[in-house]
Formats: structure tokens, sequence, C-alpha cells
């Protein structure tokens, strides 16, 4: 007898597989949006408001301009005072002011931060004197401030080494029982180093109160980001360590101060790290011993000058009345006279012995240092001979 297959099938029913509920998903809440958090558009108007990120009040927003502005002058200063021989190097952070500013306002006084090279403008907004800050660009062998005191590591060159001293920082203090969070600046290009990875790793296991804030300023001196990962935003990165992230225009001063306000209250509470990423552009060279017209076009660059932060944060706060002429005015002669005081004081400085350098590495030198202090010695002297 022949028969369909239906009917086979009707015949003797196959038994139904038990229907297994869905695991979780374990990456819902540690994902960041799709899209970076923006609560001002670039030409200063307030978008719609969103429960996630409430707005900062409009007094720390002023205050947040008004570092700003200093710190863009600041950065100018420093940028004059390379031309001039007075630093050896520096690493401008123009473009990055919200990040710079935004940074070191979501903190207590008593919070750490974990700097890099180019955290010079954070630095001095969050109090610590120009000067000292600058200490190291000068080519001293020592940071400058006491790092204890303000509550601030080095400026760090070895790129991401921050991310574990960070983990190891953070994770002591809430060990001893205080609810202290530290902040790491950190450079898109940093994110490929083996020590972004283990810091976030350690931080995430342990729970360490630590905010992960990479400004994502798309250039590791000449590579690109393109050539730099191919993970669909750094916040992803997060992920696989199980630390939430979040994405934010890096531009936009308002956002920048809401989602590090947040990633910061998250730290504190006891609920482990946060990866913050923001989208923001480095104007000026890498330092001034690069030149960034070999890899990048003007109309990139000039495309960014649309998306300034200081003139977006401006123009906001003009708007809700709490910035007049006189207020940008009475802002920019601090500014200038900031400034000027940091030239004088710095041109009052003593230069820096270059053999200075190996003084305090070991308490004994090692063969290999007294043979390169030598060498340093003779190329100095060479050069003193060809001088004179
Ligand atoms: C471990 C290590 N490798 C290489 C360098 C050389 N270096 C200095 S800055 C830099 C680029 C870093 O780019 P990014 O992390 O995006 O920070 P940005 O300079 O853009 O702020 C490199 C490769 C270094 N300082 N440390
Ligand atoms: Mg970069």
């Amino acid at each position: 007898m022949t028969t369909t297959p239906q009917a086979a099938r009707r015949a003797s029913p196959r038994k139904r597989r038990p229907v297994t509920p869905t695991a979780p998903d374990p990456t819902v809440g540690l994902l960041p949006q799709n899209d970076p958090v923006r609560l001002l558009d670039p030409d200063g108007t307030l978008l719609p408001a969103r429960a996630d990120y409430p707005e900062p009040s409009v007094e720390a927003l002023r205050e947040m301009y008004r570092r700003m502005v200093v710190g863009r002058r600041f950065d100018a200063q420093a940028t004059a005072l390379t031309k001039q021989g007075r630093l050896a190097v520096y690493p401008s952070s123009r473009g990055q002011e919200a990040c710079q500013v935004g940074g070191v306002l979501a903190l207590r006084y008593d919070d750490w931060v974990f700097p890099t090279y180019r955290e010079s403008m954070a630095l001095t907004a969050r109090g610590i004197d120009p000067v000292e800050v600058l200490t190291l660009l000068r080519g001293d062998w020592h940071c400058g401030y006491d790092p204890a005191r303000q509550r601030t590591a080095p400026q760090c060159t070895p790129l991401a080494t921050q991310c574990v001293h960070a983990a190891g920082l953070a994770y002591g203090e809430s060990y001893q029982g205080r609810d202290t969070v530290a902040l790491v600046y950190i450079g898109d290009g940093a994110t490929s180093e083996g020590d972004f990875h283990e810091g976030v790793n350690f931080a995430a296991v342990f729970k360490a109160p630590v905010v992960y804030f990479v400004q994502n300023n798309r250039y590791a001196i000449s590579v690109p980001l393109s050539r730099q990962t191919a993970a669909p935003s750094l916040a992803h990165k997060g992920v696989g360590y199980g630390v939430p992230s979040e994405q934010v225009d890096g531009n936009d001063p308002m956002a920048v101060l809401a989602v590090l306000t947040r990633a910061v209250a998250h730290a504190r509470a006891g609920k482990g790290p946060f990866l913050v990423e923001a989208h923001t552009y480095r104007m000026e060279a890498h330092t001034n011993a690069d030149d960034a017209t070999r890899y990048r076009d003007a109309d990139e660059v000039e495309a960014w000058r649309d998306r300034d932060p200081v003139a977006r944060l401006e123009t906001y706060l003009r708007g809700r009345d709490v910035l007049d002429d006189a207020a940008v005015a009475e802002i920019a002669e601090q500014a200038e006279t900031y400034a000027a005081r940091l030239r004088e004081r710095m041109n009052g400085q003593p230069t820096v012995d270059p053999l200075s350098l190996f003084d305090h590495v070991y308490a004994e030198p090692t063969a290999q240092l007294v043979e390169q202090r030598e060498q340093v010695r003779a190329e100095l002297a060479a050069a003193a001979e060809g001088d004179a």
C-alpha cells in the first residue's frame, strides 16, 4: 500500500522536542548604543531630552566652558613654548577640550586620574600648576607634581601601561573600603596594546572602580583608525570582558559630561569598571615633531572645525542666557592672564641638565647606564664645541 509522506507523518506523529527556555543574553547591558550619545547638535541646539542621560546643570556647563576656554589658551601657549625651545615636545589636545575637561569635572577631588602625554590640558583643568604639568615635557626626569597629593598619576608615555596601574590602585582603594574612582585617559591606538586588555580584564574580574575613557581622535600618530581595529567601535571592546560600555560624541561637552558622570557613578557604586569611547578629533599634529599634512587632508580637518566643542557650548549657554558678551570677554581675559603668567614663569625656569636623566634610575648605576651617560656627555661636549 502506498502512502503520501504527509499521511505517514499523520499516522505516526514525531515527538515534539521540549522547548528549552532561551538562556539570558550575557551581552545585555554591556553593549554600547549604536549611535554615540549626543545631547547638543553641532550648532549648539539642544536635542530632545533623554531618560538615560539627564542634562547636567547650567552652572556645571558654564564652569566647563570656562575651563575649556582657559585650557585651549593654555594649549596654544604650550605649543608656542615649543617653538621658543622652552619645551622639548608638546602633544596638543586642541579640539579635544570637551574630553579633557569633562573627564576631570566628572570626578570628585579625591578620585584619581591616570593621564597620557596628551592630557596636559586635563591636568591644568584639574587645578595642577601648569609649570609643574609641563615639567616632563621640558625634558626633566620627574613629572613635576606630587602624584599622591594631586591624586593624579604621572603622564604616561608608554602606551596603555596606565590601564594596569589604575586597575591596581582602584582595587586597592576599594579593598580598603574607600569609594574613590580612577579615571584612565587612553587613545584609540593604545586600545590595541596588551596592557589595555589586561587592565580592563583585571578591573572587571575584581570589580575595580575604574572608568576607561578612550579619546578616539581617529589617529595614532599617522595610523588611521581603519588600520587600527576591525571592531564595530572601540567601546565594543568592553563586552568580551563583561564591562558595560558607551559611545559618546566627544565634541559635545554636555554629552561627555553626562556620560562620564554616569560611568563614574557606576564605578563608585561598586559595579566595577565602565568603558567610554568619545569620538573626537585632534586638530593639530600629533606633536610639534610631526607633520600631519603627510597623512590627512585639509578637508577632513576643516569638517571637524565645524564641530568645535567650545563654540558649541558657547552657543548653547548664550541661548540659555547664562553667558553674554561681557562674560565671554571676562573668561577670555582670565585665559590671557593664565597664559601670560605661564609664559613668564617658563621663561624664568633654569635649563634642564640632560645628564640628570641618569641620576635616579638606580641607587647604584649599572655598567650599561654608566656607558650611556658617558656617550651623552661626549655628544653634548662635541655639540658645545661645534657651537663655539
Ligand atoms: C608601548 C609604546 N609603543 C609605541 C609608542 C610610540 N607612540 C607614542 S604615541 C603613539 C600613538 C598613540 O596613539 P593613540 O593611542 O591614538 O593616542 P593619541 O596620541 O592619538 O592621543 C605611539 C605609537 C609608545 N609611546 N609606547
Ligand atoms: Mg589617537
